[in-house]
C-alpha cells in the first residue's frame, strides 16, 4: 500500500528533483548541493531539494529586502485578508499536505493533519490580529502634549525550523510576521525539505492572486551555514529558530553579536508530577500521549514522570499495562500509533540514551530497543518506547533524548517534587496532575514549576495556538504563536506630540534665554 502519497506529492507541486530557492512565484537557480530526503517510514528517497549557494542567497535576500518596503505599506487588515486566504489554501490542501508531513517526518497522519489544523488556526488567529495590533496611549506630563507608541513592522524576519515540526513552526511565525508587515525568510530543517517546497507553493499561489510582491515569503535551503548566513545578516532585524540548544546558542551568539533580536525555541527537558490524590485515568492517558506521541519528538513531548511514593507502584503497573498495548509501525496506517524516529542518526542517539541509563544504573520497566523485521529495516528507523526507573541526579536525565524514552523519579512532598520537576537546565512545559486546590495553585504559583508551560490534569505536549508558546533558561526564553506574542514581529516607537504654543520641558526643566 503506498497510502497515496504519490497523489499527495504529485499535488503540492513536488518533483522527484526540486529547486531550492524561492521568492515567491520565482525559482532561483542555484549549483547547491542536492538535499536528499530520505522517508524514515520506508527509507525511499522521496526527492532531492537544492541547497541555496551564495548568489541565490543574495538575489533572494536583495529581493525580501525590497519587497517590504512595499508590503509595510499595505494596511495590516489587507495583509490578514491575504492570510486568510492562505487559511483557505490550507484548508483545501490539509490532507495532502498531512500525509506529506507523516511521510517526510514519520509522525502519525492523525499527528500531520493535525500539524495542518495548527496553521490553519493560527492564520485564522493572524487575520483577527490584524485589526487588533494596539498600543497604550499615556498622559503626558506636559500640558497640551499626547503621548502614545506604536507598532511598526521590524522587517526581514529570518525563519529557521526544526524537523519535528516541520510546517507549523513556520506558519506560527510566517503568518504573524506578515500581518505585521514583515517579510519572511525561511529556512527548513534539511531533514523535512519538501515540506517547505510544499508550503511555498501554497503560499505563492496565494500571493500571486493578490498581486503581493515578490519576497514577502522567501525559501531558502541548505544546512547550518545556511543558518549562519542568516544569523549574522545585517539586513535581518530578527531571527526565530527552533531546534538543539546547541544550534541556539550559536545562533544566538551571532545575532546579539550584531544586536539582532533572536526568539529560540529550544529544548526541553518536561515533566509530569502524579501527586497522591490524582485522577490516575488522566494522569495515564496524558503520560502516554505526552510520552510516545511523535514518537518523543517533540520538544513539549513528556520526559519525565515525578510520582509520589503512595501511588507510585500503581502508576508504574499501568503504565507497563498501556505500553503493552502500543503498536508501533507505518504511521500512515491508522492501525499503529506509533511511527518510525527520524532517521539513523536519531537511532543512534536513541540506543546511546538507553545504554547510559544502564551505566549510570537505571532499570527499565520496558525495556526499549531497536525493532527488526521486513516491516521496519527498510528505514532501520523504528524503535520500542521505553521507560525506566532512575534517581533525578543521573548525568542522562539531564539531556533531551529525541526519542521515546520515559523516566520515572518517586517523591515524598510536593516540595520535592517541585524541586526536581525545576532541577534541569530546560524549562519549556510542565504539568501536575491533582485534585488537590493547594497542591495545584502551588505549582502554578512562584514558587512552583519555572517553565513557559505549567498545566493542570492535562500533559505536558499538544499546546494550543491562542496562548504564548515558549519557554526559560535553556529553552530560550522565546514566545511564539498566540497572546501577544506578535510584538517580538514588530518595533516600538513612543511618540510625543505638543499640540500647544509653548515648548515645556519634561521634568519641569527651564532652559529660558
Ligand atoms: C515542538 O515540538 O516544536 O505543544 C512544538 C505541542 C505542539 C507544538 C510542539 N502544539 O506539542
Amino acid at each position: 500500500k503506498n497510502f497515496g502519497i504519490k497523489d499527495s506529492l504529485a499535488s503540492l507541486g513536488l518533483k522527484k528533483s526540486n529547486a531550492g530557492t524561492s521568492t515567491g512565484t520565482r525559482w532561483l537557480r542555484s549549483t547547491g548541493a542536492a538535499i536528499e530526503s530520505f522517508s524514515p517510514v520506508d527509507g525511499k528517497l522521496i526527492g532531492t531539494v537544492a541547497s541555496t549557494d551564495e548568489r541565490a542567497y543574495e538575489q533572494a535576500l536583495s529581493t525580501a529586502h525590497e519587497a517590504f518596503k512595499a508590503w509595510r505599506t499595505w494596511p495590516a487588515p489587507k495583509r490578514g485578508e491575504v492570510v486568510r486566504q492562505i487559511g483557505e489554501a490550507l484548508r483545501q490542501y490539509k490532507e495532502p499536505l498531512g500525509k506529506l508531513v507523516s511521510y517526510e517526518m514519520g509522525k502519525s497522519l492523525q499527528e500531520g493533519l493535525g500539524e495542518v489544523q495548527e496553521m490553519i488556526d493560527i492564520c485564522d488567529f493572524a487575520v483577527g490580529l490584524s485589526r487588533q495590533l494596539h498600543g497604550l496611549t499615556m498622559h503626558s506630563e506636559r500640558p497640551n502634549h499626547r503621548m502614545y507608541e506604536q507598532w511598526h513592522p521590524i522587517g526581514i524576519v529570518g525563519i529557521i525550523s526544526a524537523f519535528n515540526f516541520p510546517v507549523a513552526v513556520w506558519s506560527w511565525n510566517s503568518m504573524l510576521a506578515w500581518v505585521c508587515g514583515d517579510v519572511c525568510v525561511w529556512k527548513p530543517s534539511e531533514k523535512t525539505p519538501l515540506c517547505g517546497v510544499a508550503c511555498q507553493q501554497i503560499v505563492a499561489e496565494v500571493f500571486e492572486k493578490n498581486g503581493v510582491p515578490e519576497g514577502v515569503s522567501v525559501l531558502v535551503n541548505g544546512n547550518y551555514n545556511v543558518g549562519q548566513q542568516l544569523a549574522k545578516d545585517e539586513r535581518v532585524p530578527l531571527v526565530s529558530a527552533t531546534g538543539s540548544t546547541r544550534m541556539g546558542r550559536a545562533v544566538a551568539r551571532t545575532v546579539s553579536e550584531r544586536f539582532g533580536r533572536a526568539l529560540l525555541e529550544l529544548g526541553g527537558n518536561n515533566a509530569i508530577i502524579v501527586t497522591e490524590n490524582a485522577n490516575l485515568d488522566l494522569a495515564i492517558r496524558g503520560a502516554l500521549f505526552g510520552a510516545v506521541g511523535t514518537a518523543g519528538q517533540r520538544c513539549t513531548t513528556t520526559r519525565r514522570l515525578i510520582i509520589q511514593d503512595s501511588v507510585y507502584e500503581q502508576v508504574k503497573e499501568r503504565l507497563v499495562k498501556a505500553y503493552a498495548q502500543l503498536s508501533i509501525g507505518n504511521p500512515l496506517d491508522p492501525a499503529y500509533h506509533v511511527g518510525p524516529l527520524i532517521d539513523k542518526q536519531a537511532v543512534k542517539s536513541y540506543s546511546d540514551a538507553l545504554k547510559k541509563i544502564k551505566g549510570e544504573g537505571g532499570t527499565f520497566v520496558v525495556p526499549g530497543g531497536v525493532l527488526k523485521g521486513a516491516a521496519y529495516d527498510e528505514s532501520g528507523c523504528y524503535v520500542k518506547p521505553a521507560i525506566a526507573e532512575v534517581d533525578p541526579s543521573f548525568e542522562i536525565v539531564q539531556q533531551e533524548t529525541f526519542a521515546p524514552i520515559l523516566y520515572l523519579i518517586r517523591y515524598t512532598t510536593l516540595e520535592e517534587a517541585i524541586d526536581i520537576q525545576n532541577g534541569v537546565k530546560q524549562g519549556l512545559s510542565s504539568a501536575i496532575m491533582t485534585t488537590n486546590l493547594h497542591d495545584m495553585e502551588r505549582f502554578l504559583s512562584h514558587e512552583g514549576s519555572d517553565c513557559g508551560i505549567a498545566n493542570v490534569n492535562i500533559g505536558t505536549s499538544g499546546a494550543e495556538i491562542g496562548g504564548a508558546f515558549g519557554g526559560e533558561k535553556e529553552t530560550g526564553g522565546g514566545r511564539e504563536s498566540g497572546s501577544d506574542a506578535w510584538r517580538v514581529y514588530m518595533r516600538r516607537q513612543t511618540n510625543t506630540i505638543n499640540f500647544g504654543s509653548t515648548l515645556p520641558l519634561a521634568q519641569g526643566i527651564k532652559f529660558d534665554i
